[in-house]
């Protein structure tokens, strides 16, 4: 539809909904509304377009697909011979079986047990679902809401809200409008009709187009910040990119015994194929059986029979702590003061809930050095978390099976008016570090904390499925603001 029609009809009528018209001239809404934009933006007082929200009944595939073939309740009545048929070749029919459903509930067949056949109780049916949906499809209200409920049930058609334009005529209101140039020409110069030519006043005002690039999801936006924060922290990023990691540098090598209900799979996802791992340092696997078996370096260990075939089982890992695990036992041999990070998705088999999946993006900052202690891992907690907009921080003693002492962090939230929880953080024990072959006044600080978390409370989302999965709404990935996570 062009401006001059679109006027024209509105002309005629005084007044007109742009989504009436569409169907009136059996053309696409948004045919009608792209007319209603180029008057508009011409001169706002041609026409008036008042925006309204309607709901409206739409035919679903299947119901197009009554109105193309027939309703499958009467299908099935036409497919029984007068002298009935065996349900079993009944059924061949497509939708066969909803249709023979919906013809015994209207008592239109019977079964004859005698004959062992479905037969007609009566000699002809009329197709009412197929009129009904004919009717539908050229206007909403055309049957009973009772009906329409019948159908929406049997998933014919489905409930839409349908966003159109009551239109006016406006004050300067025209048949005419003559398009005004939006270019001078080479043509118009030489020819001089440029004169007698009415141009379109320059709209300083108004903005760019929206550039057609793709946009970042917040998830993302929030990684490059915290990214940013580690590496201006003098951070060197970890390798992350295996999901699957054996239970040996995910359990054992950071001192969690086999026992611990951690490593249960009702919170560990297993693997059926690959279901092991095989390759391993034998001298330091010897020293991990050692240290959980029978202790050492001053420990205890937990005293039980370690087991290899435990070892071996691969996971889905549950934190990126068995990463720094792989990377601590690479620094040893040559260990220099270093500052490692990683943030990637883990994987916990864990109740699904509004702020819970059975996935996460982990967080983890770790620094390795001489002589560090717990105040150097608050100092740099303080450091850290001031990045993100957080300075008033609270520690409270934790416990995690590879940290001695840990503690859990908590910041006061501003804009939550509330202290929430912000990570968890540790001292990795000797019975990890040791084994590694880590030099004796070596210690490692670490610490942890989400991305979803943060991402959640920055951009106001409360159900984590509005953050990722399939029912994220794309708009609101290209509509969320830059990410400014200090502010
Ligand atoms: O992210 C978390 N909370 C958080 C973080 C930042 C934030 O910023 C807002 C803008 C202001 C807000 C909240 N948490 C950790 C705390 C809780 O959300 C907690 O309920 C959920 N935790 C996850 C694990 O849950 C199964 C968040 C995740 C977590 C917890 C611990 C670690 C990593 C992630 C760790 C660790 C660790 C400890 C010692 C050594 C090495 C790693």
């Amino acid at each position: 539809m062009d401006t001059k029609q679109l006027l024209n009809q509105l002309n005629a009528k005084n007044v007109a909904n742009t989504f009436d018209l569409a169907k009136e001239n059996n053309i696409d809404h948004q045919k009608v509304i792209g007319a209603v934009n180029s008057i508009l933006a011409l001169n706002n007082n041609i026409i008036f377009a008042e925006p309204i929200t309607s709901k409206c009944w739409e035919l679903t595939s299947e119901g197009e697909s009554v109105i193309l073939h027939g309703s499958y309740e009467v299908n099935v009545f036409n497919a029984i011979p007068s002298d009935g048929i065996a349900q079993k070749e009944l059924m061949q029919l497509s939708n066969a079986k909803i249709g023979f459903s919906q013809a015994m509930s209207k008592g239109w067949i019977a079964i004859d047990r005698s004959a062992n056949k479905i037969i007609r109780k009566i000699d002809s049916v009329l197709d009412q679902v197929k009129e009904d949906l004919t009717k539908l499809k050229l206007n909403c209200d055309e049957i009973d809401n009772s009906i329409k409920q019948d159908y929406k049930k049997r998933k014919l058609i489905r409930e839409v809200v349908i966003k159109s334009f009551n239109l006016s005529k406006g004050p300067e209101f025209t048949t005419s409008i003559m398009k005004l140039e939006t270019e001078l020409t080479p043509d118009m110069i030489l020819s001089g009709s440029w004169k007698t030519t009415e141009f379109k006043t320059y709209n300083f005002e108004a903005l760019g187009q929206m550039p057609a690039a793709g946009c970042l999801h917040p998830l993302l936006k929030v990684r490059a910040d915290i990214r940013q924060i580690f590496l201006e922290m003098g951070f060197t990023e970890m390798p992350t990119n295996n999901f699957v990691e054996s239970s040996f540098w995910n359990f054992d090598s950071l001192f969690q015994p086999q026992q611990h209900p951690a490593r249960d799979s009702h919170d560990t996802f297993f693997l059926d194929d690959p279901k092991t791992s095989e390759n391993f340092p034998q001298e330091y696997l010897d020293k991990v059986k050692e240290v959980h078996s029978k202790g050492g370096y001053g420990s205890q260990g937990y005293g039980y029979d370690w087991s290899k075939d435990e070892a071996k089982k691969n996971v889905l890992r549950t934190h990126t702590t068995a990463v720094s695990a792989r990377m601590l036992y690479g620094l040893a041999k040559n260990f220099k003061p270093t500052k490692y990070f990683s943030i990637d998705r883990v994987f916990r088999n864990e109740t699904l809930d509004a702020t819970h999946l059975a996935e996460f993006h982990q967080v983890e900052g770790v620094i390795a050095d001489y002589n560090l202690t717990l105040g150097d891992l608050i100092g740099v907690l303080y450091m850290f978390f001031e990045r993100l907009g957080m300075t008033e921080l609270k520690f409270k003693p934790a416990y995690n099976p590879y940290t001695e002492p840990s503690m859990e962090i908590f910041c006061y939230h501003q804009g939550l008016e509330k202290w929430i929880e912000i990570g968890n953080s540790g001292m990795f024990r000797p019975e990890m570090l040791l084994p590694m072959g880590l030099p004796d006044k070596v210690n490692v600080i670490a610490w942890g904390l989400s991305l979803e978390r943060p991402t959640m409370i920055k951009y106001g989302i409360n159900n984590i499925r509005d953050l990722v999965g399939p029912k994220v709404n794309l708009q609101m990935v290209q509509n969320n603001p830059i990410c400014r996570l200090d502010k």
